[in-house]
């Protein structure tokens, strides 16, 4: 790990020769691994993830907290404790001060992985599914930090969609109040996470990575200051039909609220019940279409570092 003067972030070596030789890098998070699949499966998902960025020409930066350091670019140990310690915390951009101060580890979600990729230098970043605004948060106000953060921070971020365990419709609105784009790959839906289709239609199109790179260039050259939420639906091939999630999606919520689950636990809840209710078959869609949005991601950066 190398330690830039005052640097509050351990940057891997390989990652950091690559940012300062402007080659692609493609930021990972870790709260999809610690609390959004069982183990073993979330460490094998981390581990292919990494390697389809390095087949299509960049190089992975997993995040997360470890020992109290942000770390940029982890090691196959670092993937292993994350994927299997009950101690690593869940930690959205709220959390972050707090787990350096004490020296814990921590699983960065979609919100503090976009702040730390954006101090390193990263412009852009795979995920499965965005946090948004939870059903009924007229009145819990339960509503992601995610969102926040892509309306302050400079990074991509290619995801599936959001799951229907959240409210589709007004997560869209949101992002539009808060100005982030949110551009569809291939689509002129919204894809729902498992589904291509979520009944809503995306604001705005494009068809291929490089279109998707110019926009990012254009947008970021424009000054803006916000993220852009790069929607890329699940292959057709991998998708599951709205009758078989629906279901599952909706025992799952009334599970939640039957145990009275709250706060920053809930979306790790019904990511394990999902699972578990599906027995298993929502685990396979959810791996494919994170690598996939591996494969996408990924020839996003190479196109953007090529705009340079
Ligand atoms: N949705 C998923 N899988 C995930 C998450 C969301 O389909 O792993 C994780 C991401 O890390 C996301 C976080 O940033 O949950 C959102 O949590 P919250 O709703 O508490 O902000
Ligand atoms: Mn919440």
């Amino acid at each position: 790990m190398t330690d830039a003067p005052r640097s509050p972030l351990a940057v891997a070596p390989e990652v950091a020769d690559a940012l300062a030789a402007g080659q692609p890098v493609v930021a990972l998070e870790s709260t999809i691994i610690s609390h959004g699949m069982p183990y073993p499966q979330n460490v094998a998902m981390a581990r292919t993830v990494e390697g389809i960025v390095r087949e299509h020409g960049a190089v992975p930066a997993t995040i997360a907290v470890l020992r109290g350091r942000p770390t940029v670019g982890l090691s196959a140990d670092d993937l292993e404790l994350l994927a299997s310690d009950a101690s690593v915390r869940k930690v959205s951009v709220r959390d972050l001060g707090h787990v350096v101060a004490t020296g814990g580890h921590g699983a960065t979600t979609v919100a503090s992985t976009m702040r730390i990729a954006a101090l390193a230098g990263i412009e852009v970043f795979v995920t499965g599914g965005l946090g948004g605004v939870h059903r009924g948060a007229e009145r819990s106000m339960d509503v992601s930090a995610d969102l926040t953060e892509l309306s302050r921070t400079k990074v991509a971020v290619v995801s599936a969609g959001v799951k229907s365990i959240l409210d589709i419709g007004l997560t869209l609105e949101v992002l539009e109040t808060l100005g982030v784009p949110v551009v569809g790959v291939g689509t002129d839906e919204f894809p729902s996470f498992f589904s291509r289709s979520s009944g809503l239609l995306v604001p705005m199109r494009l068809d291929t990575p490089a279109e998707v790179a110019s926009m990012l260039r254009a947008t970021w050259d424009l000054g803006l200051e916000s993220g852009v939420a790069v929607a890329n639906p699940v292959p057709e091939s991998d998708e599951m039909t709205r009758a078989d999630i629906d279901g599952v999606i909706d025992r799952a919520l009334a599970d939640a609220d039957a145990v009275g689950v709250v706060g920053k636990d809930i979306t790790p809840y019904l990511l394990g019940r999902i699972v578990e209710l599906s027995d298993g078959r929502s685990l396979r869609t959810n791996i494919a279409l994170v690598e996939h949005n591996a494969r996408v991601g990924t020839q996003v950066a190479v196109a953007l570092a090529a705009l340079r």
